[in-house]
């Protein structure tokens, strides 16, 4: 027993394979990454709020050997085992199922499969703003050179301990938060979900926090949140979407801490922060990170002077190599001079740091989650009586941008209610794509 292959060793799977992963939050979940990278296998990380539409495509684009779901999804798993997916395993919240049964039962021999920094560690889908998700192709290079620069730039100490309540399937809280920690060899409170009383009682005996803007609205409605409470944290950072000045400056009026706002894509790891010694200046995403070469261009492809608005394009080991099976995206999205295009528009300021002003692809950040309103748009169509619609982010307190559609009936035909229309949407879609508003 101690001598046969341990779990994912024993699978039978070689080095390359996609070990897709549906599953809610858990410690399980983690180790589960982990195993994956040190296995040689690449992981690929699913939203588990998706619905089976939606997993589908990504299962038949990537091809995985292997998929660990959440118990829901089970069902849904039963056309791709036919389909040549070999493995199929359960984990629910609690980290329980027969992934855990069967890992558990396996040998202990294991030897850490060599990889080279071009190899591929993880493949996670960004949705497109025309057809389908692409599956962003992400390196050992791309992590470690990321990690390793965020570690060194937010000044992690020996003692530091980070709160975690962002999801393990995209970047911020699997990637950034995760792999300083990891660098740094020290602790994380790990919770399930963001939960403002939880981070308050957190807060008292631990040092780092890294949130979606989301996270910090929602601590400023809490009254706990004081000095007092944030005395022992050194370091708040915020991403995914834009903080607001008017946010940035009430944290700090309550809490005497300047939140760190970075910048950052799926594609690109961090590109940008704001110092932890410097000057953090709202509004602003901050400088271009170590190693990371960050411009501004116009259209022509030019640089543009400070203050000038343009295109933002990164370069730097932390750039993806490019799309899973997507060799056209993949030149598309690059120059000639090999920068990638971030979709982002912004300027840089005289002394360097850059904000974001726009963005050039069609695209809603709702509560730090992505939605592309064709997406949406090309599932209320299907709605009976539909003749078009056109779904919008409009301004959230809450998300930041609130998804909302405009639905226009055919010639004829009664306009659906809100209500069918978020029935209608419900099977289809991930909870967060969902109209907060559709009329
Ligand atoms: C949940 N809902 C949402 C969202 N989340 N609606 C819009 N936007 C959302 N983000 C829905 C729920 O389904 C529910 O609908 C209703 O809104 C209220 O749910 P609530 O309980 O308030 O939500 P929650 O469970 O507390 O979640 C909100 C959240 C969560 C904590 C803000 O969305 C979250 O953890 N967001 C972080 C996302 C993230 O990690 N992004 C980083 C991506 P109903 O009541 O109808 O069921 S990585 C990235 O962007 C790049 C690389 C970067 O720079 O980091
Ligand atoms: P994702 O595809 O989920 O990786 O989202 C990446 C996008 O989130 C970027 O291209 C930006 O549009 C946006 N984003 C990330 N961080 C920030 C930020 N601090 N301010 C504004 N937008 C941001």
């Amino acid at each position: 027993m101690r001598d046969s292959p341990a779990f994912l060793a024993g699978l039978g799977l070689a080095p390359g394979d996609r070990v897709a992963v549906q599953v809610e939050k858990s410690p399980a979940a983690l180790f589960l990454y982990l195993a994956c990278l040190r296995a040689g296998l690449v992981f690929l990380p699913l939203n588990s709020a998706y619905q089976e539409g939606e997993v589908a495509y990504f299962l038949e684009n990537a091809e995985p050997g292997a998929v660990i779901a959440q118990p829901r999804s089970l069902p849904w798993l039963e056309p791709f085992t036919r389909l040549g997916i070999r493995h199929v395993f359960s984990l629910d919240a609690d980290g329980k199922g027969t992934f855990v049964e069967a890992a558990a039962s396996a040998g202990t021999r294991f030897e850490t499969v060599s990889r080279r920094a071009d190899d591929l560690a993880a493949i996670l889908y960004t949705s497109g703003t025309t057809g389908r998700s692409k599956g962003a192709m992400i390196t050992h290079r791309n992590l470690a050179s990321n990690a390793a620069v965020l570690h060194a730039y937010w000044g992690f100490v020996a003692d530091d301990v980070l709160v975690h309540m962002l999801p393990l399937f995209h970047v911020h809280g699997l990637f950034v938060a995760c792999h300083c920690v990891l660098m740094n060899g020290t602790a994380m409170r790990f919770h399930a979900k963001f939960d403002a009383r939880r981070a308050l009682e957190d807060f008292g005996r631990s040092t780092v926090f890294m949130g979606v803007p989301t996270f910090y609205t929602r601590l400023l409605a809490d009254d706990g949140l004081d000095r007092r409470a944030c005395a022992g944290m050194r370091l708040f950072v915020s991403g995914s979407a834009p903080l607001l000045s008017e946010t940035h400056a009430d944290f700090e009026a309550r809490t005497g801490q300047r939140i760190i706002e970075r910048y950052g894509m799926t594609e690109t790891g961090m590109l940008t922060s704001n110092p932890l010694d410097g000057e953090r200046r709202p509004g602003t995403v901050g400088l271009p990170l170590p190693g990371t070469s960050v411009r501004v261009v116009d259209e022509s492809g030019q640089a543009c002077a400070a203050g000038e608005i343009g295109a933002i394009q990164v370069k730097g080991d932390n750039v993806l190599p490019g799309y899973w099976r997507m060799p056209e995206k993949t030149r598309e999205e690059f120059t000639a001079d090999g920068y990638f295009r971030t979709g982002d528009v912004g300027a840089f300021s005289a002394d360097g740091y850059l904000s974001i002003v726009g963005r050039s692809k069609d695209l809603i950040i709702t509560g730090g989650y992505n939605v592309y309103p064709k997406e949406v748009e090309l599932a209320i169509d299907e709605l009976p009586g539909v003749q078009e619609s056109a779904v919008v982010g409009v301004p959230h307190p809450d998300f930041g941008e609130a998804v909302t559609a405009v639905v226009v009936p055919r010639s004829g035909a009664q306009a659906p209610a809100e209500s069918e229309v978020i029935a209608w949407l419900k099977p289809r879609l991930a909870n967060f794509k969902l109209p907060k508003r559709a009329s």
